[in-house]
């Protein structure tokens, strides 16, 4: 696609007015307590976007989102599947030499899916804060609601490379914790549900920020969606 079309297209999606508020997103998380990463027929499948594409500007702007979205978030969907078939491929086949590479590229593209599919739906453009039952867990783990900031953006801006700064509620300990994501998939603590995440990829902020990292995880602070966060939070204690 050329710019002008590309551009053309854009402006059709930004006029495009905010979507109900029961996407499909949340709809997922309230009735299943998972977000919705797969079709009717099993297949992981992008969801739409709980939003416009202008929605969340200046903090994110319009062309960033679209790219972001549609082609990094997208083209994860699709390798995610492809990866998936091409391990079932390899044991119909008896070749398990490859599922070794094929295993990989599927932790890789299918957490990228998941953390992608989360981050969209922690993101609005109005101010919120934690309250109530997470803001006690929040202090209770953390100390302060500031410290808690504190922590996640030092985190974000720390990754090396490309990946994440991620707060997660993990069950079995019942405890908050914060994690830096490399890539996708690296890092983890196993259990951890993660509730907040902060995509610091370069293709997240490259075309408005450049290379100042720092300046746009301070400005998603002012656009992140507390009540989203609440209600993961919510969901993982059920679980736990
Ligand atoms: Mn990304």
């Amino acid at each position: 696609m050329d710019r002008k079309i590309f551009l053309k297209n854009s402006l059709v999606l930004g006029a495009a007015s905010l979507l109900p508020t029961n996407s499909v997103f949340s709809q997922g998380l309230k009735e299943s307590g998972m977000d919705k990463l797969t079709d009717a027929e099993g297949n992981f499948a992008l969801q739409s976007l709980p939003y416009s594409e202008t929605f969340l500007e200046p903090s994110m702007d319009q062309e960033t989102l679209h790219l972001h979205y549609t082609f990094h978030h997208g083209d994860a969907v699709k390798a995610a599947n492809k990866d998936l078939q091409m391990v079932r491929k390899a044991l119909d086949e008896n070749n398990v030499e490859v599922v070794d590479y094929w295993t990989k590229k599927l932790s890789y593209h299918l957490s990228s899916h998941i953390l992608h599919t989360i981050f969209w739906t922690n993101l609005t453009n109005k101010k919120t804060d934690p309250k109530g039952e997470l803001l006690k867990q929040i202090e209770k783990d953390f100390g302060t609601y500031d410290k808690l900031k504190l922590l996640i953006s030092k985190t974000s801006k720390g990754v090396d490379g490309n990946g994440w700064g991620i707060l997660g509620y993990h069950p079995s300990t019942q405890k908050l914790t914060i994690m830096q994501c490399e890539n996708h998939e690296k890092l983890t603590q196993w259990g951890v549900i993660p509730i907040l995440v902060i995509d610091v990829w370069e293709h997240s902020y490259y075309l408005k920020y450049r290379n100042r990292r720092a300046e746009f995880v301070d400005n998603l602070f002012p656009i992140i969606n507390w009540d989203n966060v609440a209600e993961r939070f919510a969901v993982a204690k059920k679980i736990g």
